[in-house]
This record gives C-alpha cells, sequence and structure tokens, in this order.
C-alpha cells in the first residue's frame, strides 16, 4: 500500500477547556487561578498556531476538548474560532467522557442555533456517532480517518478494539480513540472509574491502521509494536493544572511518510510547568534551609513562569520557621506554594521541665496517631506549644490545599 505522498498532522487533545482549577494542590491565589484558567482556555489557540507554523495538513483532537457540559458559551465560541481559522484545513474531533456528544450539548448544531452562537466550522468533521465511522480526508484520496463519540459521561466497559474497525483500504488510515491503553503507566494511570473504553497496545497493533490518536490520558505516551514502531500515542494534556499533570506539556507533530515508519516530534505546548519539589531540610537552621530549597529549585530547572510546590521532608530544627524564610523565595516563580510535611526535633529539655513533660506527652499522642492527618496536628500542636511555653510568639503555619 504505497501512498506516494507523506502526511503531516498535529495531534492534541484533553484540553479539559473551563476547568475550575480549584484542586489540583497548588493552593493558587485567585490571580493566578484567573491567569491560569485563560491559558487553559486558550488550548485551542495555541494547538492551531502550532499546527501551521509545523505546517500540518491537519489537526487530530481526540477527546475531552473541554470539563463539563456547563462550560460558558464564550468558551465554546473561542474554541470554535480557533478552528475556523485552521481552514481550509481540516480539523477531526472524536468526543470524549468529558466533552460528550450527547443531544443538547455543545457538539449539537440545534444548541447553538439555540444560543444563537456561531455553527460549528466547515473545516471541524466531528464524529458524533458511538459506533465507528470512516470519513474521508478532504483533497486527498489516500487518507481516511476513523472514529466515534462518548454520548455519555459514563464509563464505558466495552473494548473498542475488541473486535477493531475495518482498517479502511487507503493508503493511511487513521484513527482517532479515546479512551484506556491498559499498559499506560501515568500518574493518572488506569484504575477505578478512570478507566473507560479500554485497550491493549496488542489490540492498537492488530488494528493495523497508519496511526491511533489516543486521548483520555494526560501525559504524552507513545505506543509502539513488536518491532518498536509507534503506532499511536496520547499527546496528554496540553496545560499542566495541578500536580497531577506536572511536567513538560506537548503538542505531537506526527508525519506519515510514504512508505517508512511514523515520524513523532514534540512541540512544546505550554508557557508555564507545573513542579513538585520535595526537600530534605533536617536540621536546617533559616538561612541554609532557604539555600538548601532555593538550590532544590535550580536543580529542577524552575524558571519564572512555573507553579511549584515544595514539600519539606526530614526532621525540622527548632525555630526553623520554613514559612518565614522561604517566603522570599516566592518572588523566583509565578507561583510557589510551600508544604511542611517535616517531623518534630527530639525534645531540648529533660523530662522535669514542664516543656519537656509537654513534649513527651505529645510524641506519645503522636506515636499513636491512627492517620497522617492526625499525626500532623500533633506535630503542630508540639511546635506551638513549644513555642508557647517558652515565651516565644506563637504563629500558626498557613492553610495547606489538600
Ligand atoms: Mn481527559
Amino acid at each position: 500500500m504505497s501512498s506516494g505522498r507523506s502526511l503531516t498532522f498535529l495531534q492534541s487533545s484533553d484540553w479539559h477547556l473551563g476547568s475550575a482549577l480549584t484542586g489540583g494542590g497548588l493552593s493558587l491565589t485567585p490571580e493566578v487561578r484567573a491567569a491560569r484558567r485563560d491559558e487553559v482556555d486558550a488550548a485551542a489557540e495555541r494547538a492551531v498556531a502550532a499546527a501551521l507554523t509545523c505546517g500540518a495538513d491537519a489537526l487530530l483532537v481526540p477527546g475531552d476538548l473541554w470539563d463539563a457540559e456547563n462550560v460558558p458559551a464564550a468558551t465554546i465560541h473561542r474554541l470554535l474560532e480557533a478552528f475556523a481559522s485552521f481552514a481550509p484545513r481540516p480539523v477531526f474531533v472524536a468526543p470524549g467522557n468529558h466533552d460528550f456528544a450527547g443531544a443538547g450539548g455543545y457538539y449539537d448544531p440545534a444548541l447553538l442555533a439555540a444560543l444563537g452562537m456561531r455553527p460549528w466550522p466547515e473545516n471541524v468533521v466531528v464524529f458524533r456517532s458511538p459506533v465507528w465511522t470512516a470519513v474521508p480526508f478532504p483533497g486527498r484520496d489516500d487518507v481516511t480517518v476513523v472514529g466515534r463519540a462518548f454520548l455519555s459521561p459514563a464509563a464505558v466497559a466495552e473494548r473498542p478494539l475488541a473486535p477493531p474497525p475495518p482498517r479502511p483500504l487507503t493508503p493511511h488510515a487513521l484513527l482517532l480513540l479515546h479512551g484506556s491503553l491498559e499498559s499506560y503507566a501515568g500518574p493518572d494511570s488506569p484504575r477505578g472509574t478512570k478507566r473507560t473504553a479500554p485497550f491493549s497496545a496488542r489490540e492498537l497493533a492488530d488494528a493495523r491502521f497508519s496511526w491511533a490518536a489516543l486521548g483520555h490520558h494526560h501525559h504524552a505516551h507513545v505506543v509502539t509494536d513488536d518491532q518498536g514502531h509507534p503506532r499511536g500515542a496520547y499527546a496528554g494534556c496540553p496545560t499542566g493544572r495541578g500536580l497531577d499533570e506536572a511536567g513538560p506539556r506537548v503538542f505531537l507533530k506526527v508525519t506519515l511518510p510514504a512508505d517508512a515508519a511514523p515520524f513523532i516530534e514534540w512541540i512544546p505546548a505550554d508557557t508555564r510547568v507545573v513542579r513538585s519539589v520535595v526537600v530534605d531540610v533536617s536540621e536546617l537552621e533559616a538561612g541554609p534551609l532557604a539555600e538548601r530549597v532555593e538550590a532544590a529549585l535550580a536543580q529542577a530547572g524552575a524558571q519564572a513562569p512555573d507553579l511549584v510546590r515544595v514539600t519539606l521532608t526530614g526532621t525540622q530544627a527548632y525555630g526553623a520557621r520554613p514559612a518565614d524564610v522561604l517566603r522570599p523565595l516566592a518572588a523566583r516563580v509565578t507561583h510557589l506554594t510551600v508544604r511542611d510535611h517535616t517531623e518534630p526535633p527530639a525534645p531540648e529539655s529533660g523530662p522535669r521541665s514542664a516543656e519537656g513533660r509537654f513534649s513527651s506527652d505529645l510524641l506519645a499522642h503522636r506515636a499513636a496517631a491512627a492517620d497522617d492527618a492526625q499525626r500532623r496536628v500533633a506535630d503542630l500542636a508540639l511546635r506551638l506549644g513549644r513555642d508557647a511555653l517558652l515565651g516565644r510568639p506563637v504563629r500558626p503555619p498557613e492553610a495547606e490545599d489538600r
């Protein structure tokens, strides 16, 4: 099946436009959260710009374009305008479990008309049926695209590739699939309710498509066959929304040569990186503690635009005040939250002093704690109680986003 022509496309999915960004473990301030929401909502614009820049023939979007049914119409308008700006090049969309294509949703032309919104652009092909459907690629009779839609947010137990849809006879055959690769091992790997429409790497290779654009999981992951050739990939979500989406975010530029294996290039998709940095600060006083954390940030590659959570571990030197001494470091990045998971230091005084008895009581309490939360309460009581007993200022720590 020699095609004689190569095909290049950009792949991206799981934009989750309209995400609230209220969780994620970063304790974002209202200002940073608002800025980040706007960046999440700009994913389609960034994807289209990247596709144009790299000369892609098409944009493939295998699902979860928006986060929930109730995202604002303005967010969808922005998406439709971005897609329209890619015309006449085609965009192929396979709705996922978040942006499911049920009646009365944003994929329904009747809803857009009823809201007085612009229609879906003519260059966008949306797979609106839950049944595998094959469509031609405008202007390329050597390419066929196959996809399907989720019609509800409910987890799907059936295996979408057992059996697979028929492999079109054109030289290039693209598959858009939103579902859980069973061997995916990212931080959001398939378990519980996140697993939907499961399939194996073997099933994917056996379907014999030229390429499978995969959506659902949020970290980039390439699926290879027994020969080590890439057969498909998750591009992952292009805008890190929390610590489960830490690390660089990418769009995939995929080239299908006429007669060779697919070729993948990783295109930066985000202007910021969400980072989790863990630092052992055992026995470090104020100055050295700040230096240690600063060095850890530098080693992690933290840059000014980044959103960072630092977790302190080890034993905390008495009176180290990490929250205070680390405050100046916040200026190094756009957002810094510090989580103090240090253990209390050994008691300073003998058991005869009030402080010594207080400490050994609290340490016993801590040892008997049923869970982490109780242990943290005991740690805090110990720290604050000692300050009170010794006549030092008692300052409670900052609230944590858990
Ligand atoms: Mn998703």
